[in-house]
């Protein structure tokens, strides 16, 4: 097993341990006492940026007060003997994955993709140019890339393109064996992956607290906290 082609998908689910809040908790729908389309959209930045802004500040400020937690870890550790490819795809856009990996070695078949994004990134919005960004943005920070343009977080906002996709197909494509970590398979297009994964011939392993709506596109399921149960299920592969 340690051979194989593994891809596996993360949500907030694997953070939610570290104290970082999930998204799809709250009975009124609301996330963090927003609506979601009020935070994260296009359309929310352009119509009032300093909300959007300040939510984002808020969460990026929150990184400092949190550590990986066993998940994280486990997931570094496997990453550090496994032998074959290992793409860990997360939708989560603390950097939670990037600390527990920095601390042990990895193989040169391992790639961290944040495909929604990174809370300690800006982008300019007239060149697009990325940059590390670790304090808080202004509603209309001026950006040093383009006269034109002001610094946005780089996260992925609905009705945009998650980020690398291509990659991300490739792995799918070549999957032996995909597993979802706590996520609940509401936002596409991660939610496909499954869907590809099983079209590629991987085995495919559902990790969370709870069975999801998706639970019966799954191979199998693994149930309870993901501090507790990935450690021995990723030691058993
Ligand atoms: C535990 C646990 C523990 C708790 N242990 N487990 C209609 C139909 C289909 C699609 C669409 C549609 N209308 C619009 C769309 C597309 C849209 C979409 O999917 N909308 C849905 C709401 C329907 N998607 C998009 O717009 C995306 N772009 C796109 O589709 O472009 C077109 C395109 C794609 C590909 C190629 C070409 C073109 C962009 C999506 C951007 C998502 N952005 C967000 C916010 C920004 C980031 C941020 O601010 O943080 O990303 S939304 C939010 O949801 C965030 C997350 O990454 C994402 C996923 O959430 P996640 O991680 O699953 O969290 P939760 O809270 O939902 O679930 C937590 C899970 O953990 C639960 O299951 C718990 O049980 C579990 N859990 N504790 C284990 N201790």
């Amino acid at each position: 097993m340690p051979h194989c082609n593994l891809v596996i998908l993360t949500g907030a689910g694997v953070s939610a341990e570290s104290g970082v809040p999930t998204f799809r908790t709250d009975a009124d729908g609301l996330w963090l006492g927003h609506r979601v389309e009020e935070v994260a959209t296009p359309e929310a930045f352009a119509r009032d940026p300093a909300k959007v802004q300040g939510f984002y500040n808020a969460r990026r400020r929150q990184l400092a007060e949190v550590v990986p937690n066993p998940a994280h870890r486990a997931l570094a550790d496997l990453a550090a003997r496994w032998q074959g490819r290992l793409t860990l795809v997360t939708q989560n856009v603390d950097d939670l994955h990037d600390r527990a990996h920095a601390d042990v070695p990895t193989g040169p078949g391992f790639s961290l993709i944040h495909m929604h994004g990174e809370l300690l990134k800006a982008r300019c919005t007239a060149s697009g140019t990325v940059c590390d960004w670790p304090d808080d943005l202004a509603p209309a920070e001026p950006s040093p890339f383009h006269p034109a343009g002001v610094l946005r977080p780089h996260i992925v906002w609905f009705g945009e393109i998650p980020l690398e996709m291509p990659r991300i197909e490739a792995a799918l494509a070549e999957a032996d064996l995909f597993l979802s970590i706590g996520t609940s398979g509401a936002v596409y297009p991660a939610a496909g992956f499954v869907r590809a994964a099983r079209a590629a011939g991987a085995r495919t392993v559902e990790i969370n607290l709870e069975p999801t709506k998706g639970r019966g596109v799954f191979d199998d399921g693994v149930y309870g906290p993901a501090g507790e149960t990935l450690p021995a299920f990723l030691a058993d592969l």
